[in-house]
This record gives structure tokens, sequence and C-alpha cells, in this order.
């Protein structure tokens, strides 16, 4: 994993440690958004109005943050308004790369070897990360968004009347109190368990491991009574949790430490999480082996030998995980 500098690759690590030893991440760099008439969106510049075939996704399968996306173009029904280029899942020296992996595609639009060529394209002068998912616009060979947040909100919003089966995830009467649970979840759980994972000292793990366990109790509280965050409605909200869920006890439980025991003993959270799983198209997601080989291959700082955890298939062969690897709805 490296960085731009100026439009030029370089394999050395980023610098997202503070002096206390926390991981602190970086924000993502191309923030335009899409919207019906393409008008400018709240940040970034206009002129990106949603179209059929106009945008394409790049993204990983291993990549909660990606996979994001992934989930409102499958159940949005977008698969043929906005095409996917797939990476192979062990990104090291040279990054992503486009390279042979089962169900990886190749560079469909640019034909780059290596995503940081895509970052150059669009912008030659580039410094920053070269991260997943990447918002393409083919009319303007341009990264239109990296953000994952925002592009699943752009693309559940500005793609209404192109999307054959448009639900609304961000409904106007729940918009803040959504904002206000992504933004408990993204700190003590989605980044928490990276957070966990990336901690240089004990203090550090110490008091984010125990913000990322007492999130999830709360959380595991609150479904007791509701079926899904917001009561018997999918929110955004929920697909931004889900992405984290899944990935806990193959990877983030081993891998990241976040160990005080597994997603599985939370009743609530586990009977939620297969509701999501369960929702029609949402399997056709999920890329156990993308996953796997992602966080304990390509992470070698943290797991420099590349040893895969005995534990961590099992978690992915078991309940409510089997049926996920089978991929029974086909690709999505
Ligand atoms: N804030 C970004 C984070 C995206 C991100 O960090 N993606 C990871 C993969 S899970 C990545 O591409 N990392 C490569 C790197 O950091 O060099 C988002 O939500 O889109």
């Amino acid at each position: 994993m490296g960085i731009m500098i100026s439009g030029v690759w370089h394999d050395t690590e980023t610098t997202e440690v503070q002096k206390d030893g926390q991981f602190i991440r970086k924000e993502s760099s191309f923030r335009n958004w899409i919207t019906v008439d393409g008008s400018p969106g709240p940040t970034g510049k206009g002129g990106f109005r949603a179209e059929s075939g106009r945008y394409h996704l790049y993204v990983s399968y291993a990549c909660p943050w990606a996979h994001r996306a992934l989930i409102y173009r499958c159940i949005l029904g977008l698969q043929d308004a906005i095409d996917i280029s797939v990476v192979h899942p062990v990104n090291l020296e040279n990054g992503w790369e486009f390279s042979d992996y089962p169900a990886a595609t190749g560079d469909k639009i640019n034909s780059a070897r290596y995503l940081y060529e895509v970052y150059a394209r669009a912008d030659p002068s580039y410094s920053g990360k070269v991260t997943v998912p990447v918002l393409w616009d083919l009319e303007t060979s341009t990264i239109v968004n990296n953000e994952s947040s925002e592009v699943m909100r752009m693309i559940g919003g500005a793609f209404r009347s192109i999307a054959p089966n448009w639900i609304d995830f961000y409904p106007e009467d729940l918009g803040p109190s959504i904002d206000e649970l992504n933004e408990f979840i993204y700190v003590n759980i989605n980044n928490g368990v990276y957070r966990c994972g990336f901690a240089r000292t004990q203090d550090a793990y110490d008091k984010t491991v125990t913000a990322l366990f007492a999130a999830l109790d709360k959380l595991d509280d609150r479904l007791n009574d509701s079926q899904y965050l917001f009561g018997d409605r999918i929110v955004e909200a929920d697909w931004r949790l889900f992405t984290t869920l899944i990935r806990f006890d193959p990877v983030y439980y081993f891998h990241f430490k976040c160990n005080r025991r597994p997603l599985r003993s939370y009743i609530n959270i586990m009977r939620y999480t297969s509701d999501l799983l369960n929702y029609p198209g949402i399997r056709g997601t999920i890329y156990t082996d993308h996953i796997i080989d992602h966080y304990y291959l390509a992470h070698r700082r943290i797991n420099p030998m590349g040893i895969i955890p005995v534990g961590a298939r099992m978690n992915l062969d078991g309940p409510p995980w089997r049926k996920a690897a089978s991929k029974e709805e086909g690709a999505c």
C-alpha cells in the first residue's frame, strides 16, 4: 500500500498515525456529486447529470466501503446503468491492481494495470491515497467521487428515475437521525475496527476496542425491539453498518484484535445481520475469498507472514454466512 505524490506512485506507508498511536483516516479527495440535472451537489463542482451508461464504478469486493456502493447498485437494479471494474483483492507494493483472480475483471474503461493510473488520468498532479470505491465519469474522463458515503447517497438520490427498483433509503423525515447514527457507527464501528487493528500503542487500542464493544452493546439493545435500526424500514444506516458486520467474525475479530467477544454472540445483531443478508440480491455482492485474501495477505505490517487463521474460514463457512459463499443468486 502506498501513496501518490504529484501524480507519481510511491510504495511508502501512509502517514495516518498520530503521535499517540491512534490511526486517523485521511479524507477522500474527489468530492463532486452526480445530481438529477447536473447542478452542483453539496460539495465539488457541477456537470455530472445522472445518466444510464455514463458512469463506472471501480471496486474491490474485499472492501467494506466499496461494498456499500455495490449494494446500492445491486438492490436498486442499476447493473445495466452503472458497470463495474473489480480489482485483485491483494493490494501490495503497487496498490490495487487489475490482474487475474476469480471474479476480478480488469479495467474495462481505462485499460490500466494499476488503479493509481486511473487516479493519474483524472488528475496528473494528484497527491494522496489510491482507494476504492472510485466513481468514474466516462464523458469527462475524470473521477466524480471516491468517498463511499457520498457515492451511495448520490446513487440512491440522483438515479431515482433511472433505477428500476428504486427505494428511498434516506427518507427526508429520518435524514438528521440517520446522519447522527451514521456518525456514531462510523467512528466506533466502521472505522473503529480499523482503529483497533492499526493502533500503534496499547493505550490507543484499549480505548478504541472499549468504544467499539460499547457501541455494539448499544446497537444490540436497540435491535432488541426493532427489526432494523429505524424500525421495520431499511435505511442507509443499515447498509453502512452491514458491510462491517459481515466482515467482523472472519476478519476483524482475529486480524484487527476486535475480540472481546465474537459478533455471533450478539443475539439481536446476528438476527439483524441475517435479515439484511437475506435481502434479495445481497448474497451476490459478497465474495468471501476476496475478503479473506485481502485482509490477511495484503496487510503485511500487522500480519507479516500472511497467515490466515483457521477460524477465519470456519466463520465464513458457518451460518448465517454459508450461503454467502455459494452466490446462489448469481453475480450482482
Ligand atoms: N473514506 C473512504 C475510504 C476508502 C478506503 O480506505 N478503501 C480502502 C479499501 S477497504 C483502500 O482502498 N485502501 C487503499 C489504501 O489505503 O492505500 C471511503 O469510504 O470511500
